[in-house]
């Protein structure tokens, strides 16, 4: 059967041919809020279209209505197919240009026949866009520019899209009956927020056993390379892999080279030269190989940790091996304890039905059980995300209550809190009052539109609402979409400076798609004070998982369990969530 999101997205391509074609906007408005509709409806959309029972739902009219039930039961639209048909699939792309609506696409084609995205770069490149009417030399920039992300977006992978293929390979692997050692290296391991390819390393006495095995792997699309001790396939469109068998001996030296990063490996193989060593991707070896007996010097190197013992260092756990001061803290003091994801108890930054989100309040309160979580914030959107069905006060209240009254069922060892996810205006104002945010345990502040400011003006908005006593956290800081949208011009140190004066959370956004605030940054929050909440932005159930991630980045950013207030248990964070309130 047809899924929600296959016939929002029918909905939406509707919308856009309607605007390539130049019809009415109330006829196009009405297929957008249609796909709108579709996608945040409460109930078992696909089934309801498919038993003709769409009478009644506001916004959707009898003409949608068939053409929703003749989806829901053929899996095709003859009306959007006849349009479709007018049009080379490569249009679609277009729509995905930041800056490129309907109309504008619908100028491109019509004066320079342009229906796909390499026509419209070639026609930048040219100069021939600068001078259609509603274009300029401007936007042919930014249209270039949007461009060339795009092809960078298109060589990487979400860590989470990835996830499961590698556990796919390295079960197979380790399962391999001539396979003694195998681990997943590179960007995968060292829980990089986007990887270009998967790296692993096998060790056995066979390679050319395991490597025949592995490239007939039903997994494996298609085989790019196929040596005695390497292989390289593609394990679906795009996701390149790599298998690397060596020895056991060469085993960890090949692990660290191969987990990198390069940046990493380069110190490391000057510290090893500094020490009389030659460090490369199988062995580390004394330059003088043998001593004056003629015995052989090379010290005995089986796992990561001998290697790093071996040149006077200590393990370094590969979300840190980005040569971004692990070697300099080694010198001084060591490493920190990263945090685990057992350590957490809980979490913010959550929707519901009430607003965006596919499961109730209830599931999610259940699912935070089943998780063994102590608890679970309730962030829903505030009014002015009205595309995200945001809660007006009313709502808010009634939501406050119903979470009171859930609480009172739980007993002690489990509690929500009530929260909100509340909307930054342009001028930094937010979208609800202090009464209401005054009745709320916390609120968790974020940017959702107004995105092209200058970078001060964005830096002056978001410190206003830092400044909020009400505020008690700041969502997703950037705003950014990875691979899909860039984060929007913004001063982090200035940001992190504020949210340290005045004892704002700063959010780990743990959604994979946004991973924001970005690892790079957590070393100087931490160093100013700042305390880091880490939040999966669930939008239903399932989407708790996604602190796996936030885990995994927050490793990437040196937070130990002391910088991360969901590893505060219940009776503990109440005074955190109040602190800035009291003053
Ligand atoms: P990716 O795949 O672009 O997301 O990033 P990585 O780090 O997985 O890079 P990849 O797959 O090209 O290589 C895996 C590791 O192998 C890399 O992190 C470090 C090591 N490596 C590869 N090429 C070189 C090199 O030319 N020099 C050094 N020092 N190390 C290298
Ligand atoms: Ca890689
Ligand atoms: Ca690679
Ligand atoms: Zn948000």
């Amino acid at each position: 059967m047809i899924t929600r999101e296959e016939m929002a997205g029918v909905l939406r391509h509707i919308a856009q041919l309607l605007e390539l074609k130049g019809e009415n906007p109330f006829k196009i408005r009405a297929y957008e809020n249609g796909a709108d509709i579709v996608e945040t409806f409460s109930g078992d959309f696909p089934q309801r279209a498919m038993d003709n029972d769409l009478k009644g739902i506001k916004g959707i009219g009898d003409a949608l209505a068939d053409k929703l039930h003749e989806l829901a039961t053929t899996g095709k639209l003859e009306y959007y197919e006849k349009l479709r048909a007018e049009f080379p699939n490569t249009i679609f792309d277009l729509f995905d240009i930041p800056g490129l609506g309907g109309k504008k696409i619908k100028v491109l084609h019509k004066e320079l026949g342009i229906d796909s995205v390499p026509a419209l770069k070639a026609a930048c490149q040219e100069n021939k866009v600068a001078g259609l009417s509603g274009f300029g030399k401007k936007s042919e920039e930014r249209i270039l520019e949007a461009i060339a992300h795009r092809e960078q977006y298109a060589e990487r992978h979400r860590l989470a899209d990835v996830a499961p293929f590698v556990e796919l390979v390295l079960d197979y692997l380790k399962s391999h009956p001539d396979c003694s050692r195998a681990e997943v290296a590179g960007s995968y391991r060292r829980s990089r927020e986007t990887v270009h390819d998967l790296d692993f390393i096998v060790a056995s006495p066979k390679p050319e056993a395991v490597l025949d095995d592995f490239v007939e792997q039903s997994f494996v699309k298609e085989v790019i390379a196929h040596g005695p001790t390497k292989a390289s396939v593609y394990l679906e469109d795009g996701l390149q892999c790599d298998v690397r068998v060596v020895s056991n001996d060469e085993y960890a030296c090949a692990l660290v080279y191969f987990t990198g990063s390069k940046e990493h490996n380069v110190v490391l193989r000057g510290r090893a030269n500094d020490q009389g060593y030659t460090l490369n991707e199988y062995r580390l070896a004394p330059k003088d190989e043998t001593d004056k007996k003629g015995r052989s010097k090379a010290p005995a190197i089986h796992t990561e940790s001998d290697l790093y013992e071996a040149l006077c260092l200590h393990y370094v756990p590969p979300e840190l091996r980005e040569n971004h001061g692990e070697f300099e803290a080694l010198e001084d003091g060591g490493l920190p304890t990263l945090i685990e994801l057992e350590n957490l108890r809980g979490t913010f930054h959550n929707h519901t039905t009430a607003s965006d989100g596919k499961s109730t309040l209830e599931a999610m309160a259940e699912a935070a059980q089943d998780l063994g979580l102590q608890y679970l914030g309730i962030a829903d959107h505030s009014k002015s995300s009205f595309q995200a069905n945001g809660l007006d006060a009313k709502r808010l209240r009634q939501q406050i209550e119903a979470i009171g009254e859930l609480n009172d069922s739980f007993g002690k060892d489990f509690r929500l809190f009530a929260g909100s996810e509340v909307d930054i205006l342009k001028d930094g104002s937010l979208d609800f009052d202090d009464d209401l945010l005054g009745e709320l345990d916390y609120a968790v502040a974020s940017v959702h539109n107004v995105f092209n400011l200058t970078e001060a003006e964005m830096t002056k908005r978001i410190i206003k609402a830092i400044e909020h006593p009400g505020v008690t956290m700041l969502g997703h800081l950037t705003g950014r979409l990875l691979l899909r949208r860039e984060p929007y011009a913004v001063n982090i140190p200035a940001i992190i400076d504020a949210a340290a004066d005045t004892g704002t959370i700063i959010e780990l956004n743990a959604n994979p798609w946004r991973l924001d605030m970005d690892w790079r940054w957590w070393q100087l929050a931490k160093e100013k004070g700042v305390k880091c909440a880490i939040n999966p932005d669930a939008h239903q159930t399932g989407d708790l998982q996604y602190l796996y991630f936030g885990v995994q980045l927050a490793r990437k950013g040196w937070l130990t369990r002391d910088d991360v207030i969901n590893c505060l248990p219940l009776g503990k964070i109440e005074k955190v969530l109040a602190a800035k309130r009291k003053g």
